[in-house]
């Protein structure tokens, strides 16, 4: 069957209305595209999400408990459990068997930043980048635990040039070359309302990025999966772009992790308000699943437990250590192991007169995996509860809540409270924000543990004064 047939036995036939006007060259361009696409998953996906609704909206909400978490003590340097997962993960660590994972195939586009998000300028004094921010944190474990340790970058088809670039450009931030590994993430076709794949121009069908979930396979098939494995890891740290106070090398949710032989295991951050953006841990049917804001009716994200705390307080803020096996495992195979979501878009087209169309509402749907629902089928996930100000402050929009100023902020909140275990007088408004500018490198220090150790152990310090820089 040549290709044309196949996609008009599959009721596509409409991606070749402009065929005959292309050129040679446009016409190959069009051709491999097309090859790219699995009529099989799209059907199914047509079927389970453009006609039959959102898989979501099935779901049977009073069957679902809050899920159990290892609660954070008051100080985890004390608690032996804790001080037992440490030593694991450290051990982990030194011996060379864990990676970081940033999944970064968005654009700052929300925060009106016309460029990958990893190259959006955050912190208070020195102005570093997302992508800075987080090679030094890297660099700073590997110096500590005096082994190289990888970083893999999921980009997509949109940001992968600009990202390797940035990296270029500033000499990988001080990591060694051959330790940033990129790869970029697969696509999906978007539809119509119709379930009829849409042409974004006479020669070109609108293909969007497959989710963040779309790294487990992207991972298996851009060959980073067996780079690791050659490399000895079976740990992956995963994060998103977007959250400058990650713990990206954390030993003691490293060693949870392994302690539980667990195949997936998450951080979460107690809910700073009923309706925050965030997914939701939740127990359904046995299984740990995480349940997104924008799934969880309104009651169920404000509803009060027994214990006068919100029932579902445990906030899913993307933070996971993410077995390479199971990577293998749940990537490895023809079929995505994970459910498609979908996601009504604005998406251009191409109308009868081959002119191209920009829609006002959307009028397009796009299919994308998330990384969390792999924890439904992962052996023993273990959950552990994190601090939110030394984990979580992402920027997401230009103004308001997630906001560069909330995040500058919460970076400065963080030294002053740092500072101030070290025994430093600092001022500080109610809310514990410094009433200047102050930033600590990464280099110096990545966690309170170690910055009052090295901060006890600086000679010469520093004035405590506006434009403070702790390197
Ligand atoms: C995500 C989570 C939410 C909470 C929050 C914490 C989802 C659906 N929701 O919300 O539960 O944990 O983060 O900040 O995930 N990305 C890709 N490729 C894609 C899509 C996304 O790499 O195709 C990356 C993106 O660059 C970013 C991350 O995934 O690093 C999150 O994406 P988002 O900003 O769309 O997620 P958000 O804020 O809705």
């Amino acid at each position: 069957m040549s290709l044309k047939e196949k996609f008009e036995a599959a009721g596509q036939g409409q991606v070749f209305e402009f065929f005959e006007s292309l050129d040679g060259e446009q016409k190959r361009a069009l051709e491999s595209q097309l090859e790219q696409v699995d009529l099989n998953e799209l059907e199914r996906l047509n079927r389970e999400l453009v006609f039959g609704g959102d898989k979501g909206a099935a779901m049977d909400f009073s069957k679902l408990k809050p899920a159990p978490y290892i609660p954070l003590p008051s100080d985890k340097t004390k608690a032996p459990e804790w001080a037992e997962a440490k030593k694991i993960g450290e051990e982990a660590i030194r011996a060379g068997r864990v990676a970081a994972f940033v999944v970064a195939g968005g654009q700052g586009t929300r925060l009106g930043f016309d460029a990958p998000k990893g190259l959006f300028k955050v912190t208070p004094v020195k102005h570093k980048s997302l992508f800075q921010v987080f090679a030094e944190k890297i660099l700073s474990a590997s110096r500590k635990y005096g082994v190289s340790i990888p970083w893999v970058i999921m980009t997509s088809h949109i940001n992968d040039a600009a990202t390797r670039a940035f990296f270029e450009e500033n000499n990988f931030f001080g990591l060694k070359k051959e330790d940033v590994i990129f790869f970029k993430q697969g696509l999906m076709p978007a539809v119509d309302t119709n379930g009829k794949i849409i042409l974004e121009n006479k020669g070109k069908i609108a293909m969007t990025p497959d989710g963040h979930g779309g790294c487990l396979r992207g991972m298996v098939r851009s060959g980073a999966a067996a780079e690791l494995k050659r490399r000895g890891i079976d740990c992956i740290s995963y994060f998103q772009v977007d959250n400058p106070l990650i713990n990206i090398i954390d030993p003691y949710f490293i060693g949870f992790h392994i302690k539980g032989g667990s195949e997936m295991s998450s951080k979460m951050i107690p809910k700073a308000y009923p309706l925050e953006k965030v997914g939701h841990f939740c127990m359904y049917d046995g299984k740990l699943t995480v349940v997104e804001y924008s799934d969880l009716p309104k009651e169920y994200q404000e509803k009060i437990g027994a214990n006068g705390r919100l029932e579902f307080i445990a906030g899913s803020v993307a933070i996971h250590v993410i077995d390479r096996n199971f990577v293998e495992r749940l990537g490895g195979g023809s079929e995505s192991a994970l459910p498609f979501h979908r996601a009504d878009k604005k998406i251009p087209y191409v109308g009868a007169d081959g002119s191209v169309v920009k829609p006002e509402k959307p009028n397009g749907i796009k299919f994308e995996m998330f990384v969390f629902d792999a924890l439904p089928v992962a052996a023993n996930p273990v959950i552990i509860e994190g601090a939110r100000g030394d984990e979580f402050s992402p920027v997401k929009n230009a103004e308001g809540v997630d906001s560069p100023l909330t995040c500058k902020n919460d970076q400065k909140k963080q030294a002053a409270r740092w500072l101030k275990r070290a025994g430093e007088k600092v001022e500080t408004n109610p809310g514990g924000v410094p009433g200047f500018d102050m930033e600590i490198s990464p280099l110096f220090a990545t966690n309170e543990e170690d910055f009052v150790s090295n901060w006890g152990a600086l000679k010469d310090k520093p004035k405590i004064e506006n434009k403070l820089y702790i390197q």
